[in-house]
């Protein structure tokens, strides 16, 4: 049985006011698993506030440490008390141009730390409409997600990059076939019972007026929110909709 996980992406928003919107949740034991990745310079005080949610950072560094001027490593992000890290984002891969090798590379970093990895994949646009959806998710899949995967280390998140801020969202059937093909992919790689309960999160515009129909969808394990988890009016009845 795999814990539904809602996680908010808070992206490069918030200062220390922002954390209030924390005390505002309403999250149970009972219900889903409830994570918020804020910038970095708040996960500390974030972990210190409230026990009852998760935590994650937003990337973190290959190495554990050294001259990386601006960087944060996994062991950083795992001291600040945080349990997971979001990798691979194509925030990260088109901004710092992130390859598939280099999400490999830090997604181990992160495994050597202790963290579980919020690992993003997803396609353009232009690689939908050629049609070449499956083979380029099968691609980042198998180049990003390095041997040793287990259902506690990982979480993979489908965030089609044109769905991401943009409002649109994927048919139901679309987010469907992804989230099948992963499945299938994950359980042939690490077997059914790795590949069978690792969780994968839908991500890109989700909201509280489409969350309900998202979470229907087969195999979507709970979802990565961005704009709508930095309001805990707005992701509150995303996380409740569970
Ligand atoms: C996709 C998502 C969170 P948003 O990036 O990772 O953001 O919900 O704002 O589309």
């Amino acid at each position: 049985m795999r814990r539904k996980l809602a996680a908010g992406n808070w992206k490069m928003n918030g200062t220390r006011a922002a954390l209030s919107e924390l005390d505002a949740l309403t999250v149970s034991a009972e219900g889903p698993e409830v994570a918020i990745c804020p910038p970095a310079t708040l996960l500390a005080e974030a972990v210190s506030r409230r026990s009852d949610i998760a935590y994650g950072g937003q990337d973190c560094h290959p190495h554990d440490a050294g001259a990386h001027t601006g960087d944060v490593s996994g062991p950083m992000i795992a001291d600040a008390g945080a349990r997971y890290v979001i990798l691979g984002h194509s925030e990260r891969r088109a901004d710092h141009h992130e390859s598939d090798a280099d999400v490999a590379a830090k997604t181990q970093a992160a495994w050597k730390a202790g963290l579980s990895v919020i690992l993003c994949i997803g396609e353009s646009l232009s690689e939908r409409e050629a049609g070449e959806t499956l083979g380029v998710i099968g691609a980042q899949l198998d180049g990003s997600v390095p041997e040793g995967a287990t259902a506690e280390t990982l979480v993979i998140a489908y965030e089609p990059i044109w769905a991401i801020g943009t409002g649109k969202v994927p048919t139901t059937e679309q987010i469907a076939e992804v989230h099948a093909f992963l499945r299938s992919s994950l359980t042939e790689r690490f077997g059914e019972e790795t590949g069978g309960a690792i969780r994968l999160l839908y991500g890109g515009s989700v909201k509280a007026s489409n969350a309900t129909e998202i979470f229907a969808v087969a195999d979507v394990d709970g979802a990565l929110v961005g704009g709508a988890s930095l309001k805990a009016a707005d992701f509150q009845p995303i996380i409740d909709a569970l």
